[in-house]
């Protein structure tokens, strides 16, 4: 048998896993599959943080508790609520909550026992494995230290606040919500309601309590019977969020269709409207707030885009400035029309306007402290988006007084 040299053995299979190769590939893998276990991890513990809302009351003690306080609409107001929401502010910034806390926002201020009550709400952000109880007794401790012990804490998430003219936005004090395009989006006019006239969309309307609607006097020359006549609440008409029956209506007693003259009514709702942050109540300004010319305001509603155009079923914005009387009563204008109840709003170049089914409806301004109010109703116009010819409203400060007559409001 002649010498052969044995073949070698045939390679163990396991041999193909010792390829570098494979090895690197699979080191490689293990180490990216625990990159992102840790990393979700770290994310799900640390980073995955949701917003707590605190709902308190605190006591001012050295603040002298004055009827200027009632109201939103007041300078004293508005300038101890911004100096209580800069002091919180600061004390938290200061704590060891300061990665916590997002923001504070008083939302009313009524008298105490020795003072100012000021209800608040305060947004905090935290992961999830954080303890909520022992969120709120680190809230409440820094909250009594700032205030040595005459405040109180009560953390309700279930009552939601709704001051007046607080876009939803400000409700979940969110950074501000841009107003841009047409249409509206649901929370950003919480006190717009839509008119049915036997359930088809007739005029806007606004909501100022849980009972009364503001709107225009106009609205009912065809038809003033409370029975024919329904409230729809939310940004959809085909698809309303709450509606109601009315039980009353109460037209102005010197409204004349002629002239536009106290072109403004209320009404009664047969049962209250339950407040959301979607929908509630618009701010009445004082009798004497002035309004500037030149200013900026919003008008909403589901009118036409154009004059004897149809009416929409989503709600839709526009951003026109305040014009004074004056120059409203220009000869190339109303030439005398406008009268002191009235109010004109548009932009020089024409194109943006309220229109036919505007009408009743609200025309705002948001003040320094995000919060909206009240200054006209949509009356009427020379047909829509005229240059010359802006669109009338009832000035709402003329008007404040027979509203608290008609309403207590
Ligand atoms: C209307 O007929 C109407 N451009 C409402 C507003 C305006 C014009 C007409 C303002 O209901």
């Amino acid at each position: 048998m002649p010498y052969m040299i044995e073949r070698p053995a045939r390679v163990p299979s396991t041999s193909r896993f010792l390829n570098p190769y494979v090895i690197c590939f699979v080191v490689v893998a293990v180490v990216v599959i625990l990159a992102v276990t840790v990393a979700l991890l770290i994310y799900f513990l640390a980073f995955d943080q949701k917003s707590y809302f605190y709902h308190g009351n605190v006591e001012i003690l050295n603040v002298k508790y004055s009827d200027q306080l009632n109201s939103p609409a007041t300078q004293e107001y508005r300038t101890l609520s911004g100096k209580i929401e800069s002091m919180l502010s600061k004390t938290f910034k200061e704590s060891n909550l300061r990665n916590q806390f997002i923001r504070a926002h008083v939302v009313k201020l009524r008298q105490g026992g020795s003072g100012v009550i000021a209800e608040i709400i305060m947004k905090f952000k935290f992961s999830r494995n954080n303890n909520g109880v022992s969120m709120k007794s680190r809230i409440e401790s820094i909250l009594h230290q700032l205030l040595n012990n005459s405040g109180n804490l009560e953390i309700d998430p279930s009552t939601e606040l709704t001051p007046c003219g607080a876009r939803s936005d400000l409700i979940t004090l969110s950074e501000e919500r841009i107003i841009g395009g047409t249409k509206a989006e649901e929370g950003d006019w919480p006190w717009q309601v839509s008119l049915h006239l036997r359930n088809a969309h007739h005029c806007g309307g606004i909501l100022i309590s849980n009972m009364w609607i503001l709107t225009a006097a106009h609205c009912f020359k065809s038809n003033s019977d409370p029975r024919q006549w329904t409230v729809i609440f939310g940004i959809s008409t085909r698809f309303p969020k709450q509606r109601r029956k009315v039980k009353t209506i109460i037209i102005h007693n010197n409204y004349k269709s002629a002239t536009h003259e106290n072109d403004i009514a209320v009404m009664l709702l047969d049962t209250s409207v339950t407040f959301s942050k979607n929908i509630h109540t618009v701010c009445l300004p004082m009798a004497t707030q002035n309004i500037l010319p030149g200013s900026t305001a919003y008008v909403t509603g589901w009118g036409s885009r154009k004059y004897s155009g149809s009416t929409v079923t989503e709600l839709e914005q526009a951003r026109v400035n305040i014009i004074s009387n004056e120059a409203c009563n220009a000869p190339n204008s109303y030439n005398g029309a406008i009268l002191p109840g009235m109010l004109c709003a548009g932009v020089p170049e024409g194109g943006v306007d309220a229109c036919q089914g505007d009408s009743g409806g609200p025309l705002v301004q948001e003040d320094s402290r995000r919060h909206w109010f009240l200054v006209g109703i949509v009356s009427w116009g020379y047909q829509c988006g005229l240059p010359d010819n802006p669109g009338v409203y009832t000035r709402v400060t003329f008007y404040r007084d027979w509203i608290t007559q008609q309403t207590g409001i």
